[in-house]
């Protein structure tokens, strides 16, 4: 199925996460893909010390207001990581007012890991995000996120009925479709929780040791690419598993490679899981 959609989240331009990710991938999946920075970087945040940043809130207005004039609309609004607390405001304007009928919001609260807050952000910007994430169709958060969201106290160890209680917590604020990542109850393997009208189903995959930037970005593009290539969101939720751990193992080795994964390596696995 060929979909025009769009995706808010920023540009660091050298790092390989947020657009210059969901991009290439978005388009391996056949999808007009139109984008809106939210923030340009000179790099990522992880890692990087000294980078530049040039928040880009006060151009969406009056970018959202052309394209209503021009009447362009989209089958989805997928937004990553984003600028401002301000900003969020905007965006639920888009998903108010540029989607189509019965169109899709997907929402990649890219704002925590290890269960701390990125550099940029804090709990106003937490506060703001909530809205966004209980008002979407789908959402993709990491277990810190989701604590976050749902202010739950965050865990390293943890069981089944802690992840149950964590997903109840999030149901009752009013979430939808939950793609929990980066859930694992063995040392050696981590997975997805897929919560989806009213069931809820785990896929696990090995664990590679090191933690990988930008996988977070490259998981929810390729998600979100197979959901709207025709897959259920369980079915999004594995492709876009084994796509990246493909991605991590096709950059392990290389100690140079410490910024983000070499996702283009594994773009032709993609398109054929697409196939499938
Ligand atoms: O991968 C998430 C992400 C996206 N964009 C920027 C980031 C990060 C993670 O740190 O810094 C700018």
């Amino acid at each position: 199925m060929y979909h025009k959609i769009l995706t808010v989240q920023d540009i660091s331009c050298v790092g390989q996460c947020s657009l210059t990710v969901a991009l290439p991938i978005l388009s391996a999946a056949g999808m007009e893909t139109a984008i809106l920075p939210s923030a340009v970087l000179s790099t990522h945040t992880a890692g990087f010390t000294g980078f530049t940043v040039r928040d880009l809130t006060a151009d969406i207005p009056a970018i959202a207001a052309h394209w209503r004039k021009e009447h362009i609309s989209f089958h989805a609004v997928y937004t990553g990581y984003l600028g401002s607390a301000e900003q969020i405001g905007y965006v639920q304007n888009i998903f108010d007012t540029l989607l189509d009928e019965g169109g899709l919001k997907i929402v990649d609260p890219a704002m925590a890991d290890n269960g701390k807050l990125y550099p940029a952000f804090d709990d106003a910007y937490v506060a703001a995000m909530r809205p966004l994430c209980f008002g979407a169709d789908i959402i993709l958060p990491n277990i810190t996120e989701a604590c976050f969201l749902a202010g739950i106290e965050y865990r390293e160890q943890y069981d089944e009925a802690w992840i149950g209680a964590l997903l109840d917590a999030l149901v009752a604020r009013g979430a939808k479709t939950i793609v929990l990542t980066g859930v694992g109850y063995t040392p050696e393997t981590t997975g997805v929780v897929v919560r989806a009208g009213g069931e809820t189903r785990y896929y696990a995959h090995r664990r590679i040791a090191k933690g990988c930037h930008g996988t977070g970005d490259v998981y929810a593009a390729a998600f979100v690419g197979a959901l709207l290539h025709g897959k259920s969101a369980y079915d999004a939720a594995v492709i876009a598993a084994d796509y990246t751990v493909k991605c991590i193992e096709l950059t392990q080795g290389d100690e140079s490679h410490w910024y983000g994964v070499k996702f283009e390596l594994a773009l032709p696995e993609y398109i054929d899981m697409l196939r499938e």
